[in-house]
Order: C-alpha cells, then structure tokens, then sequence
C-alpha cells in the first residue's frame, strides 16, 4: 500500500525525519501551498515568497533525487487550500491510508494532523539538539527553568568551545564583553541579497495576486535554497561574526541588521543545521579569526537560547498561546501595523520590520516588545502580531520569545523578570532618540519619553507581583524615593498616554 509522507513548508531538508523513514520507491511525498496557511494569521508577503518559493525549489530537488512529488501549487484549481484537504486529495488520488509526518512547530497544525480519517504516524522532528523527552527530563523537579544552566548541558552535550570538561577560556559565558552601542560604520558589510529567480518570480506574482498583508513584497532578496542559505552563512562567518558579540544589542537607525547573522529564516525552514552553523563559527574561532566573545555568544544563541524556547513550546502545550498571567487586555495599537507614531524607535523598528520582514533581537524585544508590555497590550495579540510579522516565525520559536520572555505573559517560566526598561536604555543603545519628537531626557511634562511614563506604571501596578523580586526591588526603592507629587505626575501622565493611545490619538 503507498503511504502518504508529509512534507511540511518548514521542513525543506532530505534528513528529515519522515523521509527519512520512506521508501523512495513506493512512497508519495506530499507538499502543498495553502491559503489556509499563509492566512492562518496575517504572514508577511516576503515570509510567504520565501516559504512557497523554497517550497517548490525543494519539490524540485527531491523529484531530482528519485522521489515521487505529490506538489500543489496555491493557484491550482483542485487545490483545496487546507493540508487535510490536501492529504485527503492525495490519499484518493494514490490509494493511499497511511499518512507519515514529521512533528510540525505549530498545535494547530498537529491537531488537523491527528484528526485526520487516516493512520497518521508523527515521528519527532530530530532536527534540533535536545528533543523534547531530553527537555523534559531536564526540566524535572526543577523549581527554575533557566536559559544558563540549560546553556551549559548543552556546551557538555555538542563539545562546542569546550576544552575537555571545561568551557573554553575558563568561562561559559563571555557576556560581560558583549551588549556595547554602535556607530554608524560605512565598512560594515551588508547582509547579501539574493535576486529572484525565475521560479521565485512567479511566486511574487502569485502573492501580489492573493495576499493583501502588511509588509512590502518587494524588493525580495532572502535565499530560497540551500546553496543561498550556506552563502549566507558564509558571508556572515566572514564579514559580521568577528564584531557580533560587540554589536549583539546595539541599534541604528541607519543600520537595520547590524552585525546580526540573518539566518533565522533559513534555520527555521530547515535550509542550514544547527550545529553546522556552530562547527562554522567555533572554526573561526579557533582559527584566531574572531574573539571568544563573539563566537562564544552566538552558539549560546543557537545551542543554548534556540533550543530552550522549544523545549518550553513542547513543554507548556498548546495552552501556552492563551497564558496571561498579568492580566492585560489592551488592543494592540494601530502603529504595529504602520500608523505614523512620534515615538523614533518604534517608528523605525515598524517600518524595518514592513519592508525586509527582519528586526534583530533587541529590537523585537526592547523596542516593540518592551513598549506593547509596558502599555499592558493583550500578549496574544502581540503573540499574532510577531507571527505574522517576521520572516523566521514560526510558533514553536516566536510564542515563548514573545508570551514568555517579552511579555511575561506565562509569569516567569521563560525569563525570572520581565524585560521592561525606561527610554535611558533605548538612549544608550541606540541613536533613535536624536531623531525623536519626546525627549528621553524628560521624565515628565509635554516632551517626556513615553516609555519614561509607562515604565513606572507598569511597575506599580504590578507592584504586589514584582516588589518581592530581589532583582527588581532596586527599582521600587527608587522609586518610593521620588518625592511624592513626582510620583503622582508621572503615574498621572502615564495614564492620559494611556487614554490617548487608547483612543486613537497620534502618540
Ligand atoms: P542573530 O542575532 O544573528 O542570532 C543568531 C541565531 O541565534 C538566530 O538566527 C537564531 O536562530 C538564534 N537565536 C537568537 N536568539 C534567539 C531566541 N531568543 N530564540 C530562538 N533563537 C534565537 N526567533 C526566531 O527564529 N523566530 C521568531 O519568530 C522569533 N520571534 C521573536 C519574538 C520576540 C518577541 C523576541 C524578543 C525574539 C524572537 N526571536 C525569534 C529571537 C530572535 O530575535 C531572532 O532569532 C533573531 O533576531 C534572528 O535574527 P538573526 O538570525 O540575525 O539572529
Ligand atoms: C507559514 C506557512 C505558510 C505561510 N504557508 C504554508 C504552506 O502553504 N504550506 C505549508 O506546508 N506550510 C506553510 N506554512 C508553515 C505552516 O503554517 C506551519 O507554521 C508549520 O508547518 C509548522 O511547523
Ligand atoms: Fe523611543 Fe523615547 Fe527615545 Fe523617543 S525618546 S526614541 S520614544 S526611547
């Protein structure tokens, strides 16, 4: 009997595990383009491009290989624009009943997957370092979830920049040389464009044609292919990596990616590995090419942050998307979708963010992220807007950065405290504040930095939960320190930004 293995979008490499399992010679791949999917929330149009485009070039390369490609194209008219449908379509069309799939990094995909009428078997998706029975059995009878203790299992594990049972340079962690601001840098190298070929072409038309999402569609210049994803990385090896630990955190207006690795969306799909992207860099190190700061921080990123947030994802279950443990409930604001604001650093991470789909780390987390926590904004309309906007987001990685530790919205299992912070860190990270209308000097009055405001309220109403936090209670003694009428104007001004967002005014 033919069996049906399934090939999600994000899944675009032969080791995966479902075909991994297959039999070449009797058994149909399937894979399929779907409005359902590229709807479920509002994607990007360059996130869509890259995915089907990738798609196709993938289905091309395993034809190539010998395989027997079911493909449906977006545009086909039998296409039923669901993957059950589309299984199901199969299934007739071969004779098929049984149904082989890889674990998708979504529920909701998995909950179509096991209510399907067909004998469906789910292998683990086994491309990442730790697999969820390991996650979990480190998880266990653990009071605290953290990222740095996980971090060092996994240094043991891999042996990356260990010296036998010793992290190389006698720490694990290099950070304290990290986190600096930037200058603008005209010999910074700019990440490599890759230009649509003519299979991506068609993609872009087909796009333009069906989706009407925020975010440009073109110029489109992200790789579609292994070959252009290894390029990528290459480029990033050489050029970026050397100064990625010293610009890690650092933001400029004029300057989007920094020196940030833009690989996300080429890990996520399945187009480069994780350790092969780790091998590459700790060879650099090795090789006197880059310092121990960098290297060591950017495997912490892949080895250590990457794999955490899944293991949370799998952990916590579907129910995770809907957590909200500090109870807020404000609509997400207008200028997430591209209202002007007055407010620099949001406006600039917004519009990046609409035109190449890409914000690096910081500014996900302490620009749109910080603000829409201090404004106390529903974290699962945050939750959607960070699926929908960035070309790598994919549930399994974007719901616990977001819910867990941009929103604190699952009350501590990602992060031990929330990331908020007043405009002095976007001031001292960033030159957004030069250009800006509020001034991040001003405390309170007319001018004063929003996030200045919003900062102190959020610690205040939160004050029962978070007073007792011994990394916070340094910020509540300041704050009972401010003499009484300044406390009352900053809270009061706060809450008139508060009415003003609220109701629709520019901010
Ligand atoms: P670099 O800064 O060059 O880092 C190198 C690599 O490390 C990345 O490619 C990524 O694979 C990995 N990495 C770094 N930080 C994280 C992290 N916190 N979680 C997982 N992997 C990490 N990352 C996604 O891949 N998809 C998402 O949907 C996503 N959503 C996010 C939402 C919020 C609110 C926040 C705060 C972070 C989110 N991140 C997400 C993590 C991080 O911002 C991106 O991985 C990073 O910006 C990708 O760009 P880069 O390849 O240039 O990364
Ligand atoms: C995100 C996405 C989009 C936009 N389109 C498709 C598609 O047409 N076909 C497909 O197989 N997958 C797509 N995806 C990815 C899925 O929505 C889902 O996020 C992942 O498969 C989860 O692992
Ligand atoms: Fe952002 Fe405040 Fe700086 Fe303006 S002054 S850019 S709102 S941090």
């Amino acid at each position: 009997m033919v069996r049906l293995i399934l090939v999600l979008g994000d899944q675009l490499t032969p080791g995966v595990a479902a075909l991994r399992a297959a039999d070449k010679a009797q058994d149909v791949v399937v894979m399929a383009e779907v409005a359902g999917e590229g709807a479920s929330v509002p994607h990007h149009p360059q996130k869509i491009v890259l995915i089907l485009s990738a798609m196709r070039h993938f289905a091309a390369d395993l034809r190539a290989d010998g395989w027997t490609v079911a493909y449906s194209q977006l545009d086909d008219p039998e296409n039923s624009q669901t993957l059950s449908g589309e299984i199901l379509r199969r299934a007739a069309e071969f004779g098929a009943d049984e149904v082989l799939a890889t674990h998708p990094g979504e529920w909701r995909v998995l909950a179509d997957l096991e209510a399907l009428p067909l004998t469906t078997r789910i292998l683990p998706d086994d491309r990442f370092l730790c697999s969820h029975a390991d996650f979990a059995a480190w998880a266990q009878d653990r009071k605290a979830l953290r990222m740095e203790f996980f971090y060092r299992e996994m240094r043991r594990k891999t042996g990356l920049m260990m010296e036998g049972d010793k992290p190389a340079g006698g720490q694990w962690n290099f950070d304290h040389d990290n986190r600096k601001p930037a200058k603008p840098d005209l010999l910074r190298t700019r990440p490599p464009r890759f230009a649509p070929d003519a299979v991506t072409d068609r993609v872009l038309d087909l796009v333009a044609d069906r989706f009407r999402h925020f975010g440009a569609l073109r110029p489109f210049g992200w790789a579609v292919t292994r070959p252009g994803a290894l390029e990528a990385l290459q480029h990033f090896v050489t050029h970026a990596l050397p100064r990625f630990g010293d610009e890690q955190d650092a933001m400029l207006a004029g300057d989007p990616t920094l020196s940030h690795a833009l690989i996300s969306p080429y890990l996520n799909l399945g187009l480069l590995d994780p350790m092969e992207v780790c091998r590459a860099v700790e060879a650099e190190w090795r090789a006197g090419r880059v310092p121990i700061n960098a290297a060591e921080g950017f495997i912490r990123q892949i080895i250590g942050w990457r794999e955490f947030v899944r293991g949370i994802w799998a952990l916590a279950g579907p129910d995770y998307m809907t957590r909200n443990a500090l109870h807020h409930d404000r609509a997400l604001p207008p200028l997430y979708w591209g209202k002007p604001t007055k407010m620099a650093c949001l406006s600039h991470a917004v519009a990046q963010t609409r035109d190449i789909a890409y914000a690096h780390h910081i500014q996900r987390l302490m620009v749109t992220g910080n603000f829409a926590l201090l404004a106390g904004v529903d974290p699962a309309e945050v939750h959607e807007w960070y699926l929908s906007v960035y070309i790598d987001a994919y549930e399994w990685v974007e719901a616990p950065n977001t819910i867990g530790m941009s929103q604190f919205a699952d009350g501590g299992m990602v992060g031990s405290k929330p990331y908020v912070s007043s405009g002095a860190y976007i001031d001292r990270m960033s030159d957004y504040c030069r250009g800006c209308a509020y001034k991040v000097a001003d405390k309170t009055g007319p001018d004063a930095c929003p996030f200045n405001l919003l900062y102190w309220h959020f610690l205040i109403r939160h004050r029962t939960r978070f007073e007792g936090n011994p990394r916070m209670a340094q910020m509540y003694r300041t704050f009972d320190k401010m003499d009484a009428a300044r406390r009352e104007t900053v809270l009061s001004e706060a809450d008139a930004f508060l009415q003003r967002l609220e109701a629709g005014q520019p901010v």
